[in-house]
Parts: structure tokens; sequence; C-alpha cells
């Protein structure tokens, strides 16, 4: 069927059997209407979530160029990724992960108790890798790199479930994170890509994505 890797052909199978990977019609955050919808907040069960949580790990572990103290996500999607992240890496070393430390952002600042916007390690003067769920346009993980900095932490990389690979505008020719990394200069990878999960379908669900792909692709 495809010349994908067997992790990511049994991590695309999980996410269809779970309706993590819906079709149909999905207007996206953008405006865009997607023949196709990832939805990781169905990844609901301790299983689910494990094996996401190691793909993550595996896939940090793999990029040597991720150098970090803390690992990142945005509220609210982010938080079980960078907790369960976080104790995945642990897993898979657990030298090299000792110290590394989780956080993330309350959506509303707290102004009684220990107060602030950040919960878990303290992001000041740390290096901090983001796990978050879908890039597209990429204004989900510009607001991330906003809050990591404002409170002091360096965003040295940025882990994704999916990279939708859609340009940015609607002639360009470069993707969010395209433009992510040239601008902060960072590794931003994805577990999957648009396409991969075209690979990894048949029939008219993989008809339809290749024609989204020509309408709002970038070349892969
Ligand atoms: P951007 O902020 O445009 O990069 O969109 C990313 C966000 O859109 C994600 O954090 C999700 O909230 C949402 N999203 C999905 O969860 N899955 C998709 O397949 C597509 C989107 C989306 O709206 O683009």
């Amino acid at each position: 069927m495809s010349a994908l890797p067997a992790h990511k052909t049994g991590l695309i199978t999980i996410c269809r059997e779970n309706a993590i990977l819906k079709f149909g019609t999905f207007t996206l955050k953008s405006g865009r209407e997607s023949p196709y919808f990832f939805n990781a907040g169905a990844f609901n069960t301790a299983s689910l979530l494990s094996t996401l949580s190691h793909s993550y790990a595996s896939t940090i572990n793999q990029e040597s160029a991720f150098e970090f103290d803390v690992v990142f996500g945005p509220a609210y999607k982010g938080i079980p990724l960078a907790s369960t992240t976080a104790t995945a890496l642990y897993a898979l070393d657990n030298k090299k992960y000792a110290n590394t430390g989780y956080a993330f952002n309350r959506k509303e600042a707290k102004d009684h108790g220990e107060g602030g916007t950040i919960v878990g390690a303290s992001l000041a003067g740390k290096r901090v890798l983001v796990v978050d769920d879908v890039i597209t346009a990429g204004t989900a993980i510009r607001e991330a790199v906003g809050i990591i900095e404002a409170a002091g932490g360096k965003v040295v990389g940025i882990v994704v479930a999916l990279d939708r690979q859609e340009r940015l505008t609607d002639q360009g020719s470069e993707s969010a994170i395209m433009s992510v990394r040239r601008e902060l200069n960072i590794p931003v990878t994805a577990i999957l890509t648009l396409g991969d999960l075209i690979a990894g379908v048949d029939g008219q669900e993989k008809e339809n994505m290749v024609q989204y792909r020509e309408r709002w692709g970038v070349k892969d």
C-alpha cells in the first residue's frame, strides 16, 4: 500500500481506527475547508496516549539537534502532551532525561496562590522544546513561542504530531513549519505529515487529500 516505515503505518492505522483522523468536510482555524481533520484530543485512553507520547519521545530522541531543559505544551491540548512526553523520554533514557522539566501555560493568569501563567518547571533562562498537536498556518505555535519568551525561556525546537504542509498564503511556496524554521532558526519536526497520511490511506479519502494538497499544499 505504501512505502512508509512500519511505525508511521501503525500510527496512521491507530488514528483511523479511533477517529483521531477523520474524513468529511471541516472548517479549519485558518478558515480553509479541509477533507480531513486530525483530532489529537481523541488520543483519550491510557493506551492511545501512551502510543502518542512514545512517538513524540522517539522522534525527539532521534533528533540530535534537540538539546533542551524543559518540554513545554501549550494549553489545552499540549498539557497532556508535555507531561506524558516527559515521562516517555524518561522511560527511553532515564539518565539523559532524569532532570528534564515539563511545563504548560494557563489560559488565564492566576493572581493568587503561586500566581503567574506557567505551571511546572520554570522557563527562565531555560532551553525549551515545544510539543504541540497540529501545525497548519502556525498561529498556535507562534503564540506558544511568545508565551515562552515572555517567561524568559528560549525555544530551541518544536515537535508536532502532524504537519499539514500547507501554504501560508494563497500563492506562496512556504509552509508554516518552513517559515518558523527560517524565522527562529531552530529545528521543527513532525511525527506525521500530510504526505505520510496520503501514502497511508486509499480510495476516495486519498483522492480528496491529494486534491486538497494540490490546492493548499507545499512540496514534501
Ligand atoms: P494553526 O494555528 O493554523 O497552525 O492551526 C493549528 C491548530 O488548529 C491546532 O492546534 C488545532 O487546534 C487545530 N487543528 C487541528 O487540531 N487539526 C487539524 O487537522 C487542523 C487544525 C486547524 O484548525 O488547522
